[in-house]
């Protein structure tokens, strides 16, 4: 079976490729600064042409974007396209009031598609597949982002949205589902659903998942693929440059590919901007370079992860991203110290005894900074016993303390008492930013 959709554009010569996201990215410049006041401004400011822009190189003499501008030109600002032409907006929620507002073309949406027709492929999804869509539809570009992929490579959507969890189940058994899109969170949600429900395990046909929209660790796919018998594959996207479909892995699973013949990714130095070397870990930055639109040159994802431009065993050039650490804005200082949740993450995957559903409080007690970890320990070890308890307490303690460089107050619960999610989980209390 051929896992590859456009083979041209995901197989293409480094060389090629760079020709062509030249010549797109001139195109791009030329859009914005023609149909964008907002664009022409910026780059006036920095003394640049669209005719500076000779090929892929030039694209650092560009000015940078951020989700500040979204907010500033709120709600249609940035659009390069007039109303007539935009056929479908989407959203996403931001931590402060308005949300950030995408526009698209008929052209952005065959793009999408396309993108996404890339990912599912790439899992194994064909024609004769049910594929159950668990993201939520509406704003949020996961259900409809996920909806059109499937559509496009011809197999059969369940628009399921998220919640209402036993029917999900009911329906996963019903209709035969062979691939299930959703958040990781909620997967792991629907695994406990799956387990506890009258169906046998062997009546479901669901082998594929495709999980994303948050971070997720290694230890989060292997738990799972083991509690969903499944394979679990990583899709990545972002409201502003597309939805979901800017990146997926392949079934070698050494890095997420990105669409970059669309979207063309640079890693930067959060602190200073400057380009930063592959390999290196930096902040993610994306130019769209043929949508029309609302075309975003050099977006500041916030997301932080490294390029890898070597040739793939899948046969595709298209070049892998690391698993994204976190973004910069989910990383906590706590006592000056760096954490990421998804640093946590890992530590409580590896650890037999515990259930990877776990919540991070932080706050501030005269002046210091207190941090505790919530986690679930699992049905089979959870247990009455003082001294098992902590035992268990005393392993994750010791390998938080060498994983994150400071001692977290650990407090062991009962199985399923941490709240589960349907969409995105919200992982960390940070009471510090209430005070
Ligand atoms: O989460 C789009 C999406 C929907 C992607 C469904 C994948 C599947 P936003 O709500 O704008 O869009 O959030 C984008 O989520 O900048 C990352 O920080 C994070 N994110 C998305 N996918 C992944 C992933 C959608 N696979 C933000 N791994 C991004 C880690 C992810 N983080």
């Amino acid at each position: 079976m051929n896992r590859i959709w456009n083979e041209t554009m995901e197989c293409m010569s480094r060389d090629d490729m760079r020709k062509l996201q030249g010549i797109r990215l001139r195109k791009a410049v030329e859009r914005v600064y023609n149909c964008c006041e907002p664009y022409r401004k910026r780059m006036q400011e920095k003394g640049v042409e669209p005719g500076d822009i000779k090929s892929i190189d030039d694209i650092v003499k560009l000015p940078f974007t951020s989700k500040k501008d979204l907010r500033d030109y709120y709600p249609f600002g940035l659009l390069c396209s007039p109303m007539t032409d935009i056929v479908r907006l989407q959203a996403s929620s931001g931590t402060t009031g308005k949300p950030i507002v995408v526009g698209y073309t008929r052209g952005d949406l065959d793009i999408w598609g396309e993108v996404g027709a890339r990912c599912f492929t790439a899992y194994g999804i064909q024609k004769q597949d049910v594929v159950q869509i668990s993201y939520g539809y509406g704003l949020f570009t996961g259900g409809l982002g996920a909806h059109c992929a499937v559509e496009t490579i011809g197999g059969t959507v369940l628009p399921m949205s998220s919640g209402n969890t036993e029917k999900q189940i009911m329906l996963m058994h019903d209709f035969g589902a062979v691939g299930l899109a959703c958040t990781p969170s909620y997967a792991l949600y629907l695994a406990e659903a799956l387990h506890n429900s009258p169906y046998p395990r062997d009546e479901f046909k669901l082998k594929i998942g495709a999980f994303g929209a948050e971070p997720w660790t290694e230890g989060m796919r292997k738990d799972l693929e083991e509690k969903l018998n499944i394979k679990a594959y990583d899709i990545y996207g972002l409201t502003e440059i597309i939805g979901p479909g800017v990146g997926y892995e392949c079934e070698f699973q050494h890095g997420t590919h990105l669409c970059e013949d669309h979207f063309y990714p640079e890693i930067i130095d959060p602190e200073t901007g400057e380009p930063l070397p592959p390999g290196q870990l930096g902040e993610l930055v994306f130019s769209t370079i043929t949508k029309e639109g609302m075309p975003l040159l050099r977006f500041r994802t916030r997301d932080l992860t490294s390029l890898n431009y070597e040739k793939c065993e899948c046969g595709r050039t298209a070049v892998r991203m690391g698993k994204i650490l976190g973004r910069s804005d989910d990383m906590l200082i706590i006592r000056g110290v760096n954490v990421f949740p998804s640093q946590v993450e890992s530590v409580i995957c590896e650890l037999p005894q515990l259930e990877p559903h776990y919540l991070l409080l932080v706050d501030r007690v005269n002046n210091l900074d207190t941090f505790e970890i919530q986690v679930e320990v699992k049905e089979e070890f959870y247990s009455d016993e003082v001294a098992k308890m902590l035992d268990i307490r005393k392993r994750i303690v010791h390998r938080l303390q060498s994983v994150l460089g400071i001692s977290p107050d650990v407090r062991l619960v009962e199985p399923r008492s941490i709240e589960r999610s349907q969409g995105k989980a919200k992982r960390v209390i940070d009471k510090r930013k209430f005070q």
